[in-house]
Order: C-alpha cells, then structure tokens, then sequence
C-alpha cells in the first residue's frame, strides 16, 4: 500500500484512527477528515514525521456543500483516491423508538448513512473512470438485528450493509472493490458519546470483558484493502473472543 492515497472519514478518534497509523505505518499517503481540527493537525504532524504525505480536509459529513468544497479543493495526486474508509459514525442515546430525540436521531441518521452515502457519491466516479478503487464502509454487528435501545442506529447500519452490496452490485463490471467491516464492541470514545458524555458510564460497560480497540479493526481494514486485486473481501463480521451476537457477550464480574 506504499504511495496509495487513502481518505478516511472520521480520523480524529477510535477506529478511524487506527487506520490512519496502521495505513501510515504501511507507506500509504493520507487525506484525514474529521471535525476536530486540533486533533487533525496533531494526528498529521505525527504521521507526516514517519515519511508519509498527510492532507487534513476538515468538514462535517452531514454539511454536503462543505464536502463538495473540500473535494474539489483536492489537488495533483490527491485526486487519484486508492481508498475510501467511510467510517465516521456515532449514535446517541439508548432510546426506545418511541421514547427517543428525533434531532438526535436526524444527526445519527445523517452522519451514518447520508453522509457515507454522499461521500460514495463524490469519490467514486473518479475511481470509475481510472478504473480503481476500493471503498471500505465501516458497517456495524448492530446492522445484524435490532437490540433493545439500538432501533434506530441499528437501522443506519443496515442501511450501511445495503449501500455497500448495492455499490458492489453497481460496480461488478469494474475493478473496484467494495467491503464492509461489521466490529462488535470496540473501545472507542463511541460509548462515551452514546452515553450523551458520561465516561464513567462508558468505561462501566466495558468491564470485565477484552474487547477490540481501534487497532484491532485497522489491521482487518488494512487486510480488506491489501488483498490481491482479483479478491474482493465483501464482508467482515469481527467481535471480541467473548462476544457471540450483539446482544450476548461474556462479562467476568
Ligand atoms: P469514535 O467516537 O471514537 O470516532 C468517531 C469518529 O467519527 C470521530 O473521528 C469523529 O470525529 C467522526 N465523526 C462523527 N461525526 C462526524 C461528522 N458529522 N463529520 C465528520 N466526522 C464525524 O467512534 P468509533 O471509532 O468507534 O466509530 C467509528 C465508526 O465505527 C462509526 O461508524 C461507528 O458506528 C462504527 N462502529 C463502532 C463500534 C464500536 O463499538 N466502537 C462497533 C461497530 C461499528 P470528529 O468528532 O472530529 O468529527
Ligand atoms: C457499535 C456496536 O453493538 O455497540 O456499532 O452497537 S454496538
């Protein structure tokens, strides 16, 4: 992966920046958007110093002219996107449907699905037409079935699953690749904002039980993307050894 040019959405934390180290690490050069444009500059003066080119492209992928913009600002070997990691993501709340904020669950459903969705729709024609490419969406266990409290952001995941085997459908008779990577629970600051910002709760559902890290996921993100050009890694269901769905997990008290 020396000199490929990856964009990953949803670089500042967890998942997203594991990839952006693991993808460093391995020579790839690096678009990194995000909101957080502190944690931006310090992930790129951090990854730049390991040889790799860093571009931050700060916007919020539920603003489509922001992204637009930011798109079209790309210039010289940034537009030629080996990789799309489509991973910004986050849910709010743990609400029954009928109970829960639906402005809450207009940014859940814009960020997860109108967002990737509108990223896929900027990037990949020009991975069409230099024949290409690979987009990696960051799906979810939770797109697997609905558990209590979940409807809704389980709802954006499932969504995730049918965008990627509809842009792989879309694409057959193309030499890009489209995979989704469906991780069980991951320690990330995903809970701390599922929690509305309660830490202690977050790091409460996390004990007694190894679960994955950001690192985990980006080395099966770097495996999908490395693969030989003829193999197309469609679907990843990774968990924790002690996880079996995403309602049952194995907790030591
Ligand atoms: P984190 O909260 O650690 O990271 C989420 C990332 O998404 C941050 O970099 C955040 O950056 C970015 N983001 C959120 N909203 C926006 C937005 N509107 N525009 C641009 N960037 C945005 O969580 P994870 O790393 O765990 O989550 C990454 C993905 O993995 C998500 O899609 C999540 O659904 C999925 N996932 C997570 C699991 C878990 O258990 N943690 C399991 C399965 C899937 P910033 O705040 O700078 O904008
Ligand atoms: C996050 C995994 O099961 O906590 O996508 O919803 S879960």
């Amino acid at each position: 992966m020396k000199n490929k040019i990856v964009f990953i959405t949803g670089a500042t934390s967890g998942i997203g920046e594991g990839c952006a180290r693991k993808f460093a690490a391995m020579g790839s050069d690096l678009i990194l958007n995000g909101r957080n444009t502190e944690k931006l500059e310090s992930l790129k003066q951090e990854l730049s110093a390991q040889g790799v080119d860093v571009l931050t492209l700060p916007f919020d992928v539920r603003d489509r002219n922001a992204m637009r913009k930011a798109v079209e600002s790309l210039s010289g070997k940034w537009k030629n996107i080996d990789v799309l990691i489509n991973n910004a993501g986050l849910v709010i709340g743990l609400d029954k449907e009928f109970e829960g904020n639906l402005d809450e669950w207009d940014i859940v459903i814009d960020t997860n699905i109108k967002g990737l969705l509108a990223m896929t729709r900027m990037i990949v024609p020009g991975m069409v037409e230099r024949k290409c490419g690979h987009i990696i969406n960051i799906g979810s266990i939770a797109g697997e079935a609905a558990y209590p409290g979940g409807s809704v952001y389980c709802a954006t995941k499932a969504a995730v699953k049918a965008l990627s085997d509809g842009l792989r459908i879309d694409l057959v008779d193309t030499p890009l690749r489209v995979t989704n990577i469906k991780p069980g629970m991951v320690e990330t600051n995903f809970t701390v904002v599922r929690y509305r910002g309660d830490k202690k709760r977050a790091d409460e559902f996390y004990k007694g039980i190894h679960v994955l890290n950001g690192d985990d996921v980006a080395e099966v993100v770097y495996f999908a993307a490395s693969a030989p050009a003829h193999v197309q890694i469609a679907e990843v269901l990774v968990m924790p050894t002690n996880q079996a769905t995403g309602t049952i997990s194995y907790k030591k008290s």
